[in-house]
């Protein structure tokens, strides 16, 4: 007979690492690296708020708690190398160096964001930065960041590859597949397990057979280190070590970063799968708190300049904020702009839009007569009064109008103008844009 194991509310308590500290980098680094963790947590609290107030639309996963791990790993990176990462990513964005207007644009869902507006809290991107994203699929990354280094590898650069993922993603089929291949074909990839102990309210142990995380590559190949995520230097000089082997031995590497997050999975969560005194004895470990202490404390940091880091952090925030409320929403005739498939090339393009009486191609609503577009459609009835500057103008496409009215005249019966609706006018060249 069957017998089922009850399991208790996760009861763990904290463990710091027993282990001799990590050595501090010189004095500015160090200050930049608090200033930074600070600037994270602000935003963060920021975003909290931004999202109460219905500012921000799609979900918002924060990860207050997790700051040493997110920057100790980006410091950890050349400038030249890659980081790819999941949901909670508007700290690796921050960490990057990715402007913080430009992911609180984001968050509002503004055109100055740094996905253009199109990928709100999950799926921050900036290219120049070598910022691969934000991803919503749990686990999806790593063959993304498998994909990558084999690039690095097919163009023969130093450049290395981080990816960032959660312990719930280690669960995915995605993790055994990518380590079995990374490892086969040496790939310069460090995986990062944010190892905050639960996947959604699942704790670690109801999850995962082996809690130990990092051993989880073993027998594929893939080499397992530990940091202590709570730690900003601990995880720096374990991810740069990790790195350095990647990138010289073309060797892929697994480390698990204990870490926390002292709030809920996303901002919809009751919470009970935890207790309050957890979550208390985990803050208590606050990675900032104990950093900025240990500052102080090896007189890194003068008198008074802790609280002048933390009103700094917060006046850049506040910027943040009043520059995405003053930014505008992406036109609406932008829609379909950035859709990498588009029309002959799908066979189901219609069934996505059913926001005008015939079916249609969306990417062609840009072209069609207004009379032809629905009020319902949304189209011209909210928008038409925007400020927004027209798309094209953005990315130094002819203008907006100019296109509107010539096209007017070109459109067939069906409203459908055939040319307009071939990607290679309808988008920029690809180059062009990510240059
Ligand atoms: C493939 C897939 N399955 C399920 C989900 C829903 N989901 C979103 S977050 C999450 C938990 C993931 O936990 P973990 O990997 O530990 O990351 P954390 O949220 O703790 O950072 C789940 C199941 C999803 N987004 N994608
Ligand atoms: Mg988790």
């Amino acid at each position: 007979m069957l017998r089922y194991r009850r399991f208790e509310m996760a009861e763990r308590v904290v463990a710091p690492e027993e282990r001799t500290a990590a050595p501090l980098p010189e004095p500015e680094r160090a200050r930049e690296w608090l200033a930074t963790m600070m600037l994270i947590r602000r935003f963060e609290e920021r975003a909290g708020e931004m999202y109460a107030k219905a500012k921000v639309g799609g979900f918002l996963h924060l990860a207050i708690g997790e700051e040493a791990t997110i920057l100790g790993a980006a410091r950890a990176l050349r400038p030249g190398d890659y980081m790819i990462s999941t949901y909670r990513s508007h700290g690796h964005a921050l960490a990057r160096g990715t402007a913080p207007e430009a992911v609180m644009a984001e968050l509002f869902g503004r055109v100055d964001g740094c996905s253009r507006g199109r990928g709100g809290s999950m799926h921050m991107f900036d290219l120049q930065r070598r910022f691969m994203g934000g991803y919503g699929i749990v686990g999806g990354n790593l063959p993304l960041a498998a994909g990558m280094g084999m690039a690095c590898d097919y163009l023969g650069t130093e450049d290395a590859v981080l990816c960032t993922f959660g312990d719930g993603a280690a669960n995915q089929g995605t993790f055994g597949e990518t380590m079995n291949l990374a490892a086969l074909w040496r790939l310069p990839v460090v995986f990062l397990v944010s190892n905050n102990q639960f996947g959604m309210g699942t704790a670690l142990e109801r999850h995962s057979a082996v809690t130990e995380l990092h051993k989880r590559g073993e027998s594929f190949g893939v080499p397992g280190l530990r940091c202590d995520g709570m730690d900003v230097a601990d995880t720096f000089t374990v991810c740069a070590q990790a790195l350095e082997r990647s990138r010289s031995e073309r060797q892929p590497v697994l480390i698990e970063a204990r870490t926390y997050r002292f709030r809920g999975h996303s901002m919809a969560d009751p919470e009970e799968y935890r207790t309050r005194e957890q979550v208390e004895q985990w803050r208590a470990r606050d990675p900032i708190v104990s950093f900025g202490q240990r500052l102080s404390r090896e007189g890194v940091l003068g008198e008074g300049e802790l609280a002048r880091l933390d009103g700094e952090a917060i006046e850049r925030v506040d910027r943040a904020v009043d520059f995405a409320d003053s930014s505008p929403f992406p036109e609406p005739p932008s829609l379909y702009d950035d859709v990498y498939v588009l029309g002959d090339q799908v066979g189901g393009w219609y069934s996505v839009d059913a926001r005008t009486p015939t079916p249609h191609r969306g990417e062609d609503e840009r072209a069609m007569p207004r009379h032809q577009l629905p009020g319902g459609a949304g189209y011209e009835s909210e928008h038409t009064t925007s400020t927004a500057r027209p798309i094209g103008a953005v990315q130094g496409l002819p203008d907006e109008t100019d296109a509107e009215e010539s096209d007017a005249e070109e459109t067939d019966a069906e409203g459908a103008n055939p040319d307009r609706a071939r990607p290679d006018r309808a988008r920029p060249d690809r180059a062009e844009r990510e240059g």
